[in-house]
């Protein structure tokens, strides 16, 4: 005990039975006799949590003793999922734990089952964040999430007729069985006011920023469990509250009811999560949300800085700043006026610093996704920030006169600030232009950039770029999502591949073994038998277990193609029902996704699969064959249930639109065969698993792009002269899948035979439909088939997200870790 401020906790499975039982009673009031499955759940996360804590607070003291430098991943999105099962894996305790649920007449999943999903993200940037999390603990890597404290997460998804239906997703009363407050860390953050122009006492331009709101910022901190449990970082997140409780001096003045509303205003801060992933237009709101995150954070970090230093110099070798998209990429500026304007650093080396401390990741190159900021807003919220900006930018476009004289298209091209009307601040020029690395998630995307998004700036920069290929962390997504496939191949090659991935080529071998092919296959059915229940329970469909199940599951957008997929059923519905062409194999396609509130062709999309299901299924030469599953309210914890059970994964998204992918990885992790083009992460999962183990289709990014500029692509004309694809677009426009709802589908002909259709579905319609047909003829032979997933297990090592991290940290963080000691 000497030396130590705390108790050290048990982690037997006696003292977590005590520990359980005690907080049954002491945190929540309740007999153990008494009490219900949901206070079992909470009394178990506060004994987790207390354990997590007592670990993190050794893990901060390490970090604090080494000196070491620390990352900070800024992120608008955490999409965590699930922690308990994930915890109790990676503190080992899960057996213990379980035992001691015995004791209390219950057991482990049924407990871990009670957890709500911290739904804190749209999509694959939220959970790329959460992989990156669990490796950097898992790496003992002094690495730390930064985002917001949401009251509501993303949107939970009825389906009501085939049509998706929106319920708030209260997150804020799951939350605190994870996390702890720490008010003892809030800050203040100013916004809004005006700039009023003063000199200071050696008469230099000094202007300040005044009559500002002011907002507080309150952290909440979620461990983070690195494998084995010594190391726990954490992830912190603030909440917004009113800067005091109420507005005294408004109080005062007798106007109860104006105070209050101020309280209200301030909390909106961070009450909800913008559903927004890769679509829509930003609001005041949402700007307002990204510069809280970013002065919040700096905030935190600056005061941890000068905890132990007070040199500015030294900031980039002690702190690494990663901006996960632009949503954060503010930070330029509140770094820049957090050093010039308040620790009086000189502007040049104030610019330095910032740019040798922040890096930028680019996740997508949609246009639409691109954050651009009307000026006028700016100017009215963030003043100060501003006129940085117009700085940096001035600095900036003065260097690309200097290279490129007299280009005016290209400074005007690279300026941050867009000419009007209306004048827009770039936030991706503004983060390319202040990280001293910008990177792309996989080969592909990152070659677009530097071609495509920012040439300009890679031909100025071209140290600057750099790719760092997505990954995905086998914690979570093979030991708790996949228990059995886990331990089938830990009996296999023994321990140790969960924190070394590439050792899965071990497996190789394997997949000649019968023995070894038929327990796999076996793990795999038993897989399909649990989601068979899953999807009964959510859509009353009954799939069969011994039918091939095709899937594609991520949010609904034009981009990723689930309309291909449609048409490729009704290619197949109609081949069974009007030419007597079965398929080699029963086949279920299960899709699953949620479709942005405000995206209406997306959530036609969804309607559109409900229907085409509901037509096969009343169809009674078609419904053993064919079978259409759409599993509601997609989250983390349905992927971990679905993606287990996959025999095929689809990823079909239109090449070059995709920028990685993270789903492709997990599908290959688990065992399923791909169905994709030749987009994002494909490419690399292709050149991994060997191109005799994946199903590729479609054309190139090079290919459409090259179509796009020569404007030869002609669907009208491929209509014309292929008779399938003209039946199977003639019958989506017909209401043969909506006999009650006359002409629901038929602007889907029109989108599909225009030129400037930009995702390209019938160019690749025909390679697709071959594809999934060779696909099916190989699934009936089971040989076969077990060793091509045995092979993509074995061969997507090199995804994981352990390899992906310690990139960023040897090419763009300078990060080591900091192992715990002997006696941790
Ligand atoms: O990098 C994570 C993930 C990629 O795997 C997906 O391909 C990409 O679409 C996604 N991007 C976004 C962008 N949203 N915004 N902004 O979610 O990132």
């Amino acid at each position: 005990m000497e030396g130590e401020l705390y108790v050290r906790l048990g982690y037997t499975m006696d003292a977590l039975y005590r520990s359980i039982t005690r907080h049954l009673a002491y945190s929540l009031g309740v007999v153990p006799t008494q009490a219900s499955k949901r206070d079992i759940y909470l009394a178990l996360s506060y004994s987790v949590r207390d354990r997590l804590l007592e670990k993190m607070l050794k893990t901060n003291q390490r970090y604090e003793d080494s000196g070491a430098k620390r990352l900070y991943y800024l992120s608008m999105e955490f999409l965590i999922g699930r922690s308990l099962a994930n915890n109790l894996r990676a503190m080992k305790i899960y057996d213990q734990v379980a035992e001691a649920l015995e004791l209390l007449g219950t057991d482990v999943e049924t407990i871990c089952d009670q957890e709500r999903d911290a739904a804190l993200g749209n999509g694959g940037l939220g959970r790329l964040a959460a992989c990156f999390l669990d490796s950097m603990a898992s790496l003992d890597m002094p690495g730390f999430g930064y985002g917001l404290h949401y009251d509501y997460g993303l949107f939970e998804q009825d389906i009501s007729n085939g049509y998706q239906r929106e319920k708030p997703d209260s997150w804020i009363s799951e939350a605190p069985a994870l996390q702890v407050e720490r008010a003892d860390a809030a800050c203040i953050v100013p916004m809004y006011g005006r700039i009023e122009e003063t000199k200071d006492k050696w008469g230099r331009h000094n202007p300040l920023w005044l009559g500002w709101n002011l907002v507080t910022g309150v952290p909440y901190d979620i461990p983070i469990a690195g494998y084995g449990g010594l190391t726990v970082n954490r992830l912190r997140l603030f909440a917004a509250r009113p800067s005091t409780e109420f507005d005294i001096k408004i109080f005062n003045e007798g106007d109860y009811l104006r105070a209050v509303e101020q309280k209200i205003e301030s909390e909106k801060i961070s009450k909800i999560l913008y559903p927004k992933d890769s679509y829509e237009a930003g609001r005041e709101l949402r700007l307002i949300q990204e510069y809280f995150l970013v002065a919040c954070s700096l905030n935190d970090i600056v005061r941890t800085y000068e905890k132990d230093y007070s040199d500015y110099n030294k900031f980039p070798e002690k702190v690494a700043i990663q901006l996960n998209d632009t949503h954060p990429a503010l930070a330029v500026a509140e770094l820049m006026r957090i050093l010039v304007d308040q620790k009086w650093v000189p502007w040049e080396r104030a610019w330095d610093i910032t740019n040798r401390t922040i890096a930028y990741t680019n996740h997508t190159l949609l246009p639409e996704a691109l954050e651009k900021w009307p000026e006028s807003l700016l100017a009215r919220l963030l003043p100060r920030h501003l006129q940085f900006i117009y700085d940096i930018n001035q600095q900036f476009l003065d260097r690309v006169v200097t290279l490129w004289p007299g280009d005016v298209d290209r400074m005007r091209n690279m300026s941050i600030v867009e000419e009007g009307p209306p004048r827009q601040v770039r936030m991706a020029n503004l983060a390319i232009v202040g990280a001293h690395s910008v990177n792309g998630v996989s080969a592909l995307h990152t070659d677009l950039i530097k071609k495509s998004l920012a040439p300009n700036f890679f031909e100025m920069w071209p140290e600057r770029f750099n790719n760092k290929t997505n990954g995905i962390t086998p914690r979570r997504w093979l030991c708790v999502a996949n228990p059995n496939l886990h331990d089938l191949i830990e009996d296999a090659i023994g321990p140790g591949f969960v924190t070394d991935l590439e050792r899965l080529r071990e497996l190789e071998p394997f997949a000649e073994d019968p023995v070894f092919c038929e327990k796999f296959l076996q793990v795999k059915h038993g897989n399909k038998e649990r989601l068979k229940d899953v999807i009964f329970n959510t859509t009353v469909v009954e799939v069969d277990p011994a039918s091939l199940f095709d899937v594609q599951v991520k949010r609904i957008h034009e981009y990723k193609r689930q309309l291909m997929n449609v048409l490729g059923i009704i290619w197949e519905y109609l081949a069974l029902t009007e030419d007597g062409v079965e398929p080699a194999n029963p086949k279920t396609f299960i899709f699953a996704g949620k479709a942005a509130p405000g995206y209406w062709a997306a959530k036609q999309l969804i309607k559109l699969i409900h229907n085409v299901g509901n037509t096969i299924e009343d169809d009674p030469k078609a419904r053993d064959f064919l079978k259409v599953a759409f599993a509601p309210n997609f989250r983390v914890t349905l992927a971990e249930q679905i993606i287990p059970a996959a025999d095929i994964s689809q990823q079909i998204s239109t090449a070059g639109f995709e920028a990685s992918g993270t789903g492709n990885m997990k599908f290959a992790l688990n065992g399923a065969l791909t169905i994709g083009t030749m987009d994002g992460a494909n490419i690399e999962i292709s050149q991994k698993v060997g191109r005799e183990n994946i199903y590729i289709c479609g054309l190139t990014a090079y290919e459409i792009e090259k179509m796009k500029r020569a404007g030869s692509y002609k669907p009208k004309a491929m209509y014309d002269k292929h008779p399938m694809i003209k039946r199977v677009v003639d019958s989506l426009a017909s209401d043969r899948f909506c006999p009650r709802e006359s002409g629901l589908f038929a602007w889907l002909k029109d989108y599909l035979l225009a030129d400037n259709e930009m995702f390209f579905h019938l160019a690749d319609l025909e390679s697709y439909v071959k594809t999934r047909e060779l696909s099916t003829k190989e699934y009936v032979d089971k040989t076969l088939w077990a060793k091509k997933a045995i092979l993509n297990v074995a061969r997507v090592g090199h995804f994981s997200s352990d390899r992906t991290i310690r990139q960023y940290a040897d090419e763009i963080w300078d990060l080591v870790p900091i192992p715990p000691t002997e006696a941790e």
